[in-house]
């Protein structure tokens, strides 16, 4: 069978950039210990509201000055951010978060929150917010007509 020399050309390129992205990928397993993102809990999505802390959704200060936000997401709410959601400025906040129907995302612009948020799973991050004003959370994974609305603010000062 005849191949054409370019052919050749690009298939043998290929294989040496197959050939080191393996390598990388392996590098990065076992060298860095790259994994998957586990959830940081399990819970049923259906007992969501009667499971501690997403029983009472809210803002938590804990002894150390850092915040606890537990908020259950939900078509096309975020429980627990409300008008008493103020926290200071250099606040260290824990987000603490589930779904209670569909998987939702989870991103409040200019810092590092964006994660997605999955019925059966509880996600953990944290941001510390050094600049006062209004911080909006968003849901950025489509999740039904009314995705858009899905929306919450809160103030640092
Ligand atoms: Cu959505």
């Amino acid at each position: 069978m005849h191949i054409d020399k370019y052919e050749k050309f690009f298939m043998r390129v290929s294989a040496v950039f197959l050939g080191l992205a393996i390598v990388a990928l392996v590098l990065s397993v076992v060298g860095h210990k790259a994994a998957l993102p586990e959830p940081a809990e399990r819970i049923d999505p259906e007992l969501v509201r009667s499971t501690a802390p997403f029983d009472e959704p809210g803002l938590y200060e804990l002894d150390n000055g850092d915040y606890e936000a537990v908020l259950v997401a939900s078509a096309w709410l975020w429980d627990g951010i409300d008008e008493d959601f103020v926290i200071p400025a250099g606040s260290t906040v824990h987000f603490k978060v589930t779904s209670v129907d569909y998987i939702h995302g989870m991103l409040i612009p200019e810092t590092n929150i964006n994660a997605m948020v999955i019925p059966g799973q509880v996600t953990e991050v944290e941001a510390t917010f050094h600049d006062p004003g209004t911080y909006t959370l968003l849901c950025h994974e489509y999740c039904g007509a009314m995705h858009h609305t899905m929306g919450a603010q809160f103030t640092v000062e």
